[in-house]
């Protein structure tokens, strides 16, 4: 999801600020920098002062928000040093709005305030996930930083030329042989010819280490604008963003893991022993962790794309999701169209003609574009958009219903006040769509023709069709811990600039059991290679989002009253679970999570055991395969 202007819960990229109060009136002028002047106001904050503070407040960021949306948009869709600059002002706006308002809420620090009230007031307090510091300059710096990272990362391209004939199409009209992210990936996730590979994967990597520099400076900036909200650096203020002490957050995240972690540890285990048979003992010796471009994926995050090495079963039927939708003849908007089909089968609305004329679902040939797929909401009403360059792939078939849950997400909680248009914490607006995909089973291919009804997989199948789905979720977990372990590490100054790279190598290595594929240079900045570091997303979301998916998806399987094997369910057409999940959705972050949570499942407490329920079949295989192994790196 791509957030312009926020307030409340966590999720954000860059927030706005600035505020002037007298003791009548408190007019808002996001222009300027000066300082409110307590000392001229006299009088003590009333309720009615506070009431009035928040609706001028809205009245402002909603103001200012219709602007950035549209110029983040553009930029998005058209990469040129001149929407940088158009960026970078409105970034610097957005900056100053966020830093003045959360110092004006300041002010009702001591006065009791109505529950409803207090949640506003403190979401304005935490100001953005990254803060400008309330001096002269500091946001324009921070936001031509911002915008230089993000357009660098959308701009990566560098040299490489394959022989492989498989990747012949990339190199018509293509005399230089320049490659850009898309298709690397498309070597990472077909090539099975390990030099390729790491080179590939190597030479992904020149496009950071010029972001370095910027991205550290960054770090300083955003540290002094948290100090001055109140908080011991930018991770203090990113984990305080979950309704819990920021130090609980830490003890959750890490129960959460240690939930699933037995589950990770004996995929890993599997997977590289898979991958010991195909590449042998040189590349993937069985004692140490796993060379990160062997995976299928440029981060090694999702495995789906080797899933031909580990199919347990090779004499059951596999289904090869790719291969239907390309037999289908689907093209790129009929993938977003069939999405959109089972969101309206739960009974939400069907999308705005809008949305079909202003979303990117292509990449376009003839300018810089930010491919990495993402979720808009323009005008915070009807105005919803993806912007996405969609392969025709089971991977993006499931990235569109990602995308499109951020969508029927914002449109579900429009009618909120600005302060609670968002999820009811970030995890929870990258598990919507998610939660969706997970009914993507067989029955429901054939029900939309993909599949014929004679070929659907019988329970021998069922194996296959776990292990597909934790070569993606399960073996993403760690990947979504690890990236804001190193984050908030860097933001509290145990990873100094110079130990970045091998702050990330440390982390990748103790939760992913990964490794580089040889020694990395002394200037690498591997962080920056993933959209998320330059794009300034904070990642903890999707560890959250996919503990949290299953848990939805398990509760709707009840609400829908579906026996069997929570891999076999799919809650397509079900109103009774679409109006329940609509519910939950209406909310945005009116309320406390665990409130969310409870209308929904019933339950008020993040749970890893529904994930691991789902893959208790193939938790029990797995530990009969590593029996005789030597897991562990
Ligand atoms: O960034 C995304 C979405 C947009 S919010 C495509 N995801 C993470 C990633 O690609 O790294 C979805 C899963 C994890
Ligand atoms: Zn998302």
């Amino acid at each position: 999801m791509k957030k312009i202007l926020l307030l409340a819960a966590a999720s954000s990229s860059i927030l706005i600020a600035s505020c002037q109060e007298t003791a009548t009136e408190m007019p808002i002028e996001v222009e300027t920098e000066t300082p409110i002047v307590k000392a001229e106001v006299k009088s003590e904050p009333t309720l009615q002062e506070a009431k009035e503070f928040l609706e001028k407040a809205e009245k402002k960021i909603v103001e200012l928000n219709a602007e950035a949306a549209r110029i983040y948009w553009i930029n998005a869709n058209f990469i040129t040093d001149d929407t940088d600059w158009l960026t970078s002002k409105i970034g610097a706006e957005g900056a100053l709005l966020s830093t003045k308002l959360a110092n004006d809420a300041k002010r009702f620090n001591d006065l009791t305030l109505p529950a409803d009230m207090a949640r506003k007031i403190d979401g304005l307090k935490r100001g953005s996930n990254f803060p400008a510091p309330d001096k002269p300059g500091a946001a324009k710096e921070l936001s031509t930083i911002q915008t230089n990272l993000n357009s660098a990362y959308g701009k990566g391209k560098f040299k490489y030329k394959s022989n492989d004939p498989q990747f012949a199409d990339m190199y018509e009209d293509n005399a230089d042989a320049i490659i850009n992210l898309g298709q690397a990936s498309d070597i990472i996730a077909k090539s099975r010819d390990p030099k390729e590979l790491r080179a590939v994967w190597e030479g992904w990597r020149k496009i950071s280490p010029p972001m370095k520099n910027e991205y550290s400076r960054m770090v300083e900036i955003i540290n002094e604008g948290s100090n001055e909200l109140g908080y011991k650096d930018a991770g203090a203020l990113w984990r305080s963003g979950y309704d819990m002490p920021a130090d609980d957050f830490t003890k959750e995240a890490d129960r959460l893991w240690g939930q699933v972690k037995p589950l990770y540890d004996e995929l890993h285990c599997h997977v590289r022993a898979k991958l010991n048979e195909n590449y042998g003992d040189d590349i993937v010796p069985l004692d140490q962790p796993i060379r990160a471009d062997l995976l299928g994926n440029m981060w090694g995050q999702s495995w789906g794309n080797i899933y031909d090495m580990v199919v347990p079963n090779p004499d059951a039927p596999s289904i090869d999701e790719t291969q239907l939708i390309l037999d289908a003849g689907y093209d790129e908007i009929e993938m977003v169209k069939v999405g959109e089909k089972f969101f309206t089968s739960l009974g939400f609305d069907p999308l705005p003609q809008t949305f079909w004329d202003r979303s990117l679902f292509v990449k376009p040939k003839d300018r810089e574009v930010v491919c990495h797929a993402s979720a808009w909401d323009i005008d915070d009403k009807d105005d919803i958009r993806i912007k996405m360059c969609i392969k025709i792939n089971s991977e993006d078939f499931k990235t569109v219903h990602h995308e499109l849950g951020h969508n029927f997400y914002q449109r579900a909680y429009k009618n909120q006040p600005v302060y609670y248009k968002d999820g009811a914490n970030d995890g929870f607006h990258e598990a919507i769509g998610d939660m969706i995909s997970l009914s993507i089973t067989p029955d429901y291919l054939v029900k939309i023709g993909l599949l014929d009804e004679n070929a659907v997989p019988d329970a021998s199948a069922d194996l296959n069709l776990l292990m597909a789905q934790a070569m993606e979720k399960v073996a993403f977990l760690p990947f979504g811990l690890m990236v804001d372990q190193w984050r908030w590490k860097v933001f509290n100054g145990e990873y100094a600039p110079d130990e970045y790279n091998a702050g990330w190598w440390e982390l990748r290595e103790k939760y992913q059991g990964l490794r580089s594929p040889g020694d990395r240079p002394a200037n690498a900045f591997d962080p920056g290679a993933k959209y998320h570091i330059p794009g300034n997303t904070p990642y903890m979301r999707y560890f959250l989002a996919h503990i949290l998916q299953f848990q939805f998806h398990q509760a709707a399987c009840e609400i829908a009253g579906v026996e069997g094997p929570l891999h076999r369910c799919s809650i397509y057409g079900n109103k009774e679970v679409g109006s329940r999940f609509e519910g939950m959705m209406k909310m945005g972050s009116s309320k406390p999570w665990p409130e969310a949570l409870e209308a929904f499942t019933g339950k008020s407490k993040m749970d890893g055991s529904a994930i691991v329920a789902y893959f208790d079949p193939l938790m029990t295989y797995l530990k009969e395969e590593n029996k005789d192994r030597t897991c562990g790196w």
